[in-house]
């Protein structure tokens, strides 16, 4: 049995929780906010969410466990069949994390914790997210799936970090970057027909609805 420990606001947590769905593999979800408790940074030594129990053994960082389960479970791949287009996969997804949904980390602040931003922050953020799109862009093949015929690592990831960027881009600078992803509407259209995806966004929608309402 696997435990997948996180909160669904995370998108890396949504990430993982994803990946389990497609590949039907069982587990159970456990609600774990990131701490700098000793216990949890036994099992994920920087304090994050997510991290994984495999009976008993645990593994962090999203993208070693999505490895890590293509490892172990190589049915329903996630991966495209030939060494370029899994490294495009693999590109695509690194590229949605590191360049669209780090910017975004503090319109996400912003929104979740009411952090006011100064107008530096909210332009350097939305230069930052704009060239991240723009260099996923560059890259998408959107033919349906964003690597290509396969859906992938790279589909997984743009489900866990595009609503989040879009939502928090609206909200903070009156603009939905990810619209500059040509098709983007579409494409999370085919994303959210999935049922791994619409049962994520479902739930992760329930968690932030509560959320909101926690002080009211
Ligand atoms: N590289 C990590 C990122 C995980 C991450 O940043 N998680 C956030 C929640 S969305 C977290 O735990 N933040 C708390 C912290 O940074 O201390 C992964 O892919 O799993």
């Amino acid at each position: 049995m696997i435990k997948l420990h996180g909160v669904p606001l995370s998108p890396y947590y949504n990430k993982v929780k994803i990946a389990l769905l497609e590949k039907g593999v069982n587990f159970q979800e456990v609600l774990t906010p990131p701490s700098q408790q000793e216990w949890l940074l036994e099992k994920s030594p920087m304090g994050k969410v997510p991290f994984v129990e495999i009976n008993g053994h645990p593994l962090s960082e999203s993208t070693v466990i999505l490895e890590w389960l293509e490892d172990a479970y190589p049915t329903a791949s996630l991966l495209p069949p030939t060494p370029n287009t899994r490294a495009r996969a693999r590109q695509l997804m690194t590229m949605l994390e590191l360049y669209v949904m780090t910017p975004c980390m503090p319109l996400v602040q912003s929104v979740i914790h009411g952090r006011a931003l100064t107008d530096a922050e909210r332009e350097q953020a939305r230069a930052g997210i704009a060239r991240g799109i723009g260099a996923a862009a560059r890259l998408a093949e959107c033919g349906p799936w964003l690597a290509g015929e396969s859906f992938s690592f790279a589909d997984i990831s743009a489900a866990s970090v595009l609503p989040t960027v879009a939502r928090c881009s609206q909200q903070v600078l009156g603009e939905d970057l990810t619209l500059r992803l040509e098709g983007c509407a579409d494409y999370l259209r085919r994303l959210g027909a999935r049922p791994s995806v619409a049962r994520t966004w479902a739930e992760r929608d329930a968690a932030l609805a509560a959320f909101m309402a926690r002080d009211k």
